[in-house]
Parts: C-alpha cells; structure tokens; sequence
C-alpha cells in the first residue's frame, strides 16, 4: 500500500503558473452604485468562495498570495458595494487571496494606520502572503487591468480618483471620464501631488518590514498615507503606478465620519517621519484581537487598537 501510495503521488498533476497577465481580464468597468444589490446577491454572484472571503484559481498556480485589508468601522453600505464590485475583479485577475476587513472596536476617533499594521500581523498569522493590498472602502477600480499584486518597487493603484468635482447636482459626470483621463495622464496632473500615496495600495512583506509597518499616531483624518509616503523615500524607496487610464477608480461620495474628524496633529506628526518611523510602527504597535468572524465573502477582524 505504501507502493500505492507512492504512484498516486506521482499521478497528481503539478498545475503550472498562471500567466504573468490574466487572459480573463475585460479592461475598463461601468461601475455605479445599485443600492438593490443584497449580500445574497453577491454570495450567490461569487459560488466559488471560500469561507473567510478566500479564493485562488483551480487550473494554475497565482503569480502571488495577496491580502487584502479594508481598514474599516460602520461602513456596511459601502462594503457591501466594494464586495460586489472586487470579487469577480480579483478573481478574474487570478489571484490566490482573501479579503480582511478590519473593524475599530469602540468608539474613539479612527485610526486607520492602525488598523492597517494589525491586518498586515492578523493575515500572517494564517497565511504565507506575498504582497499586501490596503484598500479605502469607499473606493473601487474602475478598470480590471489594475492588478492587485506588488511590484519591485511599492504600488499606487488608486491614481485617478473621479471624486475631484466632475458631477453635475444629479451626481452624473457631465463631461467623458475617459477623454478627461488622457489628457490627466498626458499633461500629468492626474494626482493632486506627486508623493501621494493614499486609497489602494500595495506592498510586499519586505517593502512594509522595511518602513516598520505604517505610523500608530495618526488620529482622525489625514496625513498619515503621506507619512507613509515619505517613510517610502526615506529608506530608498519609489512608488510605482498605473497609467491614468488603467488606473482610474470611483469613489462612494460621502460625508465627514462623526469619529473620524481631519486630524489638527497631522502636520507636526508629519515633520516628524524621519526620527520616528524606526520606532513608531509595526514594532511599536499593541492591539487586542475582540473577535473573528469568517463568512463567505470576508474575513472580519474586530480589534481593540487603543486610545489617542
Ligand atoms: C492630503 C492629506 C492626505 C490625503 C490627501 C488627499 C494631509 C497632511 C497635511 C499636508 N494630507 O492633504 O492624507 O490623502 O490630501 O485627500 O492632510
């Protein structure tokens, strides 16, 4: 029987790689916010989940295991949109990967750097990931080309955000996204400045370790994804993006969270980067696990992660 055993081994076919690009991918996507759409909907859209919001392809091997960490807290309209949305986007890109949500306990201003180091330590502890992706809730690419995995230098993916102003009152874009977007990309005023690096983005595990994960004290709204940005360039680092056009994503228009106000510390936080990043991060950071709730389409994490 050990003989046996031996010639079934042998018989399972190694899978190869998927390719380097997906042969599924359909390119630009119409994305519009259909309240209608109910979480069975999406379960029933998405059979080949996973419990936990997991999924890899079948037929080969992906390029690379991908984390996805949605810093989160009372934003279950928004989530349900960006489930809708990503899953049949992130398996079409071939992805082996599972979806983080990782929810603030409590009720004191969010932090959402925070959250982002505890899902980064909270998905290593179950899986072996290559690449990590945080990613807004509110924001979703508008084109499947966007792929969700790390490069040799950190991602940007969210560099044409459509939330700058072009919406008529009936919240429609009177003029055509896609013209706007060549001319953003040909002049280069397609992001705000330049060192942006807020929304969706992605970095390996080495590229996070070397930053020592991301700051712990940023408070409310702002500055902290330029913190990141700098701590980038600071250990020799550049940011590598899609063009404007494969870039582009939609934002869920929304007002100031109550917890979540524009951070007045931000400033001499930020001028500050240089001789705190060694200490503040990944390595500084204490949080208390509060629960784990698996369903078919997330992973979510609710974490006590402190006070200001
Ligand atoms: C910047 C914010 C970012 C935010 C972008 C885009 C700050 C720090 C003081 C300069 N930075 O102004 O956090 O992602 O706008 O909205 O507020």
């Amino acid at each position: 029987s050990k003989m046996f055993r031996q010639m079934v081994k042998n018989m399972t076919i190694e899978l190869p790689k998927c390719p380097e690009t997906s042969p599924l991918l359909v390119g630009p996507l119409k994305i519009e916010f259909n309240d209608s759409v109910t979480l069975d909907d999406i379960r029933a859209q998405n059979p080949a989940l996973q419990l936990g919001g997991r999924w890899r392809p079948t037929n080969c091997i992906a390029q690379q295991k991908v984390a996805i960490i949605i810093p989160f807290r009372d934003r279950e309209s928004h989530l349900k949109h960006w489930l809708h949305f990503l899953h049949p986007i992130l398996q079409r890109q071939q992805l082996d990967y599972r979806v983080y949500v990782i929810n603030q306990a409590g009720d004191t201003t969010f932090n959402k750097a925070r959250l982002m180091d505890a899902g980064f330590l909270e998905a290593l502890k179950e899986y072996d990931y290559d690449c990590f992706v945080f990613h807004d809730v509110d924001i979703i690419p508008m084109d499947d080309r966007n792929t969700y995995k790390c490069f040799s230098q950190p991602r940007h993916l969210a560099v044409a955000l459509d939330k700058f102003g072009f919406r008529d009152e009936e919240g429609k874009c009177p003029i055509n996204l896609h013209n706007l977007a060549v001319a953003l990309d040909k002049f280069g005023f397609s992001l705000p400045y330049h060192w942006i690096y807020g929304g969706i983005t992605a970095l390996s595990k080495e590229q996070f370790m070397k930053i020592n994960g991301f700051p712990t004290m940023y408070w409310g709204w702002g500055g902290e994804d330029d913190d990141i940005s700098h701590r980038l360039s600071f250990k020799g680092m550049s940011i590598s993006r899609p063009d404007a056009i494969v870039g582009r994503c939609k934002m869920i228009r929304h007002g100031r969270d109550e917890l979540n106000q524009v951070n007045p510390k931000r400033h001499n936080n930020l001028a500050k980067t240089n001789e705190t990043m060694d200490i503040d991060g990944i390595n500084s950071l204490r949080y208390d696990v509060i629960s784990i709730n698996r369903t078919q389409l997330h992973t979510k994490i609710t974490v006590d992660i402190g006070t200001p």
